[in-house]
């Protein structure tokens, strides 16, 4: 039969039907029943919830649709300079009702699907968080991304499409075990495939070495393998207008070319064999948290994910430009850490073997291009490779860093003559017993930009740890403190503060995060005071009777919530709190009336499968939360390790929180971020002078934060004095008899020397000054337990907590981003 030719007007209907764009209930719920008919086949009667979670996800991604292709041409048609976020994490947690609530159709949704008989809470708690990354970092990459798109700036996230994201933790008689995080298992309804865009990465061969048609040397990487990257973008939605941007993640594929290659030859067993070994580049994130395990297949990772980005940001420049000298003003690439620092080698390799460029422009073009965030000043986290292996696997990559390196000392030579000294230690390349390329100068020198995380953090990173770099390129360094969206950590996790506060100053907070202190003089309001302390009542029975529901534990209500929420890291010193709460339940068995107000302390942390001290940290928590929730009748105390913490976790854990832990040993924890994220729901921090809570302190007044501990400078005094964690073990009886009760195996009967080794950890050598910190702690946590007390003037402090945490948002950071680094302008996209 003859098909009409479609008409204009028809294909713009089609993709406006009102079932599929409608954001009133009737067509949201029309558009979830054509989704449960014709793109899950079944009837509304046979449909499972999941059934009703995926046609609703679609019908959501369908509201999408239309501005994500807007979004697209205006950036094209305005040929706009674009960011670039290159991240080898994004933990962006659950999507549909972050989705919901930017879009504005979260009531018309919920609506909808009541009229069905479904409760949206359900199909929300359906969605597996997608948890392609370890912690901080990865998720705040996911709120850059939010907040881009909300502030309408023309950016995109590249990234790798793992098939399992963060393991999933179990708790086994009190021990973490590790199980593969099958996050796609069901299906992904917010991703589209885009085949058509796939990129060729080659890895090992050799370089050849020509005389090009120009006179000029020519080199050519050949031979090697070839894997094939496919990539599926994820539309980011932003709050309140129509900017949908992408998030674009690769995953590794076969290339059917060297397949074939080998299938013809009759090698059919070894063809599915080297299929596999592409395969598996993306198969899965590396669960370490700032530590570097120096694996190969990571190394492939982050060159397979750069070179795919690399080649699609060239791609898209090369559509309306020929002239590469025009690049920087068309694209800023920012380096989420080391990670993705191979891109500036990358990008050297396109411009000079590929377009031909002359050397000098093309570095002067790609140091304009890139800027890089570090993220971290402990030792053990900073990159480095083998120069053996970057010579097996990425052999042309090596000579460009070295052409780099040659280069790059020259210079240092000029500027510093007859210094070798600093010439060795500004070297891309460490020597030693075993060569290796340090990723950390290699983006310095590559970038125009160098940025910490935190005030304090980027101070420690130009005095510690680049002092060289921050001498001779003074202008380079910047800081950029982090921030946390507030529609996924207010506006969404938080519904009923966030109406509370609206229903006082109106909802421009939302993407004007400033206007929360207009909250400030209601901290002397007694009735707003009231419904504060209400809201921060329910959240925490909401999330008693969630706890009750998952863990089998019957929390206190009434109780003071403590919470310490974040990686298990020895420097963010789980075991400071661990080691208290034994002392507090000591003290408290022997009198009761030390107590000052009764106390539940949660914890949630995964541990690196591999770091033993970690996982051994997790267990003494569940052996002390066994002991001491026995008696919580008689204590008032109350400890619970909540397993497999995750983003959709922290959503419910975060507004029940009243503590705050954030209790670093000072100058080790680059910013955090869940420490915002507290504030901001009204929580108070206890904690050290260090990352972003020095400025959390600076913000709210030294009457609104709990601050205990040494500072950065005094612990590295400290420990150049010769730090004696015995004398301090030997000067306080509270921590001393708490360490003996865990060293002889009271939390532990199955196996009394158990925990020895974390006590004599801390006896010898106490890496983090746990022991030197723990009377301020103790005492601070006293004060805590005493503020408690008097209500009134606790949610007073904990209301003005919420008023100053405007600058905690990540659209500040963004903006300083986007003005100061990037220069890319806000594009707003036309309804
Ligand atoms: O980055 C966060 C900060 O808020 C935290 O303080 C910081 O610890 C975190 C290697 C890392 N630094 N380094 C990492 C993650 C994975 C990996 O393989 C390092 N994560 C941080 C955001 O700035």
């Amino acid at each position: 039969a003859e098909v009409p030719p479609t008409s204009a007007s028809d294909t713009q209907d089609s993709g406006r039907e009102p079932s599929r764009t409608g954001l009133d209930p009737r067509n949201v719920r029309r558009g979830v029943l054509e989704h449960v008919r014709f793109s899950r086949g079944k009837n509304p009667e046979t449909a499972t919830a999941h059934d009703r979670f995926m046609a609703l996800a679609l019908a959501v991604r369908d509201r999408l649709a239309d501005r994500w292709v807007r979004t697209a041409r205006t950036y094209y048609e305005q040929d706009v300079k674009r960011a670039y976020y290159l991240s080898a994490e994004y933990l962006l947690g659950r999507a549909l009702g972050n989705n919901l609530i930017n879009i504005g159709m979260y009531d018309a949704a919920e609506q909808a699907m009541r009229e069905m008989g479904v409760d949206l809470s359900t199909l929300v708690e359906m969605e597996p968080d997608a948890g392609l990354g370890n912690g901080g970092l990865g998720r705040l990459a996911a709120c850059f991304l939010d907040s881009l798109a909300t502030l309408g700036y023309p950016g995109m996230g590249y990234g790798i499409r793992y098939e399992f994201g963060i393991f999933t933790q179990d708790i086994v008689d009190g021990y973490q075990v590790e199980r593969a995080d099958e996050w796609l298992k069901f299906g992904n309804p917010w991703e589209i495939v885009r085949p058509e865009k796939a990129v060729p990465v080659r890895f090992f061969g050799r370089v050849e070495h020509h005389q090009g048609a120009d006179g000029r040397p020519v080199a050519r990487w050949v031979g090697g393998k070839t894997v094939i990257g496919v990539p599926f973008d994820t539309p980011i939605a932003g709050y309140g207008n129509n900017t949908v941007n992408t998030l674009r993640l690769w995953q590794a594929r076969a290339s059917e070319e060297f397949d074939l290659l080998l299938f013809n030859a009759g090698d059919y067993e070894r063809s599915v064999v080297e299929k596999n070994d592409s395969e598996v580049i993306s198969k899965v994130l590396y669960p370490n948290d700032a530590f570097q395990a120096g694996k190969e297949l990571r190394l492939k990772q982050q060159y397979f994910f750069v070179a795919c980005s690399i080649a699609d940001i060239v791609r898209r420049y090369l559509k309306t430009h020929t002239d590469f000298r025009d690049f920087p003003n068309k694209a800023a690439i920012q380096l989420n850490d080391t990670h993705p620092a191979i891109a500036v080698a990358e990008l050297m390799r396109v411009f000079v073997d590929e377009k031909r460029l002359q050397w000098d422009e093309a570095f002067a073009i790609t140091q304009a291009t890139f800027g890089y965030t570090n993220h971290t000043l402990l030792a053990e986290a900073m990159e480095k490779w083998p120069a053996t292996l970057f010579e097996r696997l990425l052999p042309r990559h090596l000579e460009i860093i070295y052409e780099i390196n040659h280069r790059f000392l020259r210079q240092v030579q000029i500027r510093y003559p007859f210094d070798s000294d600093r010439m060795r230690r500004m070297s891309l390349v460490e020597e030693g017993p075993e060569k290796k390329i340090r990723m950390a100068h290699l983006a310095v020198v590559g970038s125009h930009s160098v940025n910490g995380v935190a005030e304090l953090h980027s101070n420690l990173l130009k005095r510690d740890v680049l002092p060289d770099f921050a001498e001779m390129f003074p202008e380079r360094f910047n800081n950029k403190t982090n921030g946390v969206t507030p529609r996924r950590w207010l506006a969404w996790s938080n519904p009923r503060l966030s109406k509370l506060i609206t229903s006082r100053i109106g909802g421009g907070w939302a993407t004007d995060l400033d206007q929360l202190q207009k909250l400030a003089p209601l901290a002397e309001d007694a009735e707003f005071r009231k419904a504060f302390a209400q809201v921060k009542k329910q959240n925490k029975e909401d999330l008693a009777r969630y706890l009750r529901d998952t863990c089998q534990v019957d929390l206190d209500p009434n109780a003071i919530f403590d919470v310490q929420i974040k990686r298990l890291h020895e420097y963010k010193r789980q075991l400071l709190n661990a080691v208290h709460i034994v002392s507090l339940w000591m003290k408290a068995r022997r009198d009761p009336s030390t107590i000052i107000a009764p106390r539940v302390f949660l914890f949630g942390a995964k541990a690196a499968p591999g770091y033993h001290e970690a996982k051994l940290i997790i267990r003494l928590i569940n052996g002390i939360s066994e002991v001491v929730n026995s008696d919580a009748g008689t204590t008032g105390l109350q400890v619970l390790f909540v397993p497999n913490y995750r983003v959709s976790l922290a959503e419910r854990i975060i507004p029940a929180t009243d503590v705050s832990e954030q209790i670093s040993t000072a100058g080790m924890e680059a910013s955090g971020t869940g420490n915002m994220k507290f504030m901001m729901n009204g929580a108070l921090t206890l904690g050290t002078l260090d990352g972003a809570n020095v400025e959390i302190r600076q913000a709210v007044g030294d009457e609104n934060f709990f601050l205990f501990g040494l500072t950065a400078d005094e612990v590295i005094a400290r420990k150049r004095a010769g730090y004696k964690p015995l004398e301090e073990y030997e000067r306080n009886v509270e921590l001393r008899e708490a360490l003996e009760l865990i060293a002889t195996g009271f939390f532990s009967p199955e196996d009394k020397h158990l925990f020895k080794p974390l006590v004599d950890g801390l006896l010898n050598e106490d890496r983090y000054l746990l022991l030197a910190d723990f009377g301020a702690y103790a005492a601070r946590q006293q004060d805590v337990a005493r503020a408690y007390k008097d209500q009134e003037k606790w949610t007073r402090m904990a209301i003005h907590n919420v008023a100053q945490a405007g600058i905690f948002s990540s659209d500040r950071t963004i903006k300083q981003y986007a003005e100061e680094i990037w220069q890319v302008k806000q594009t707003p996209v036309g309804s």
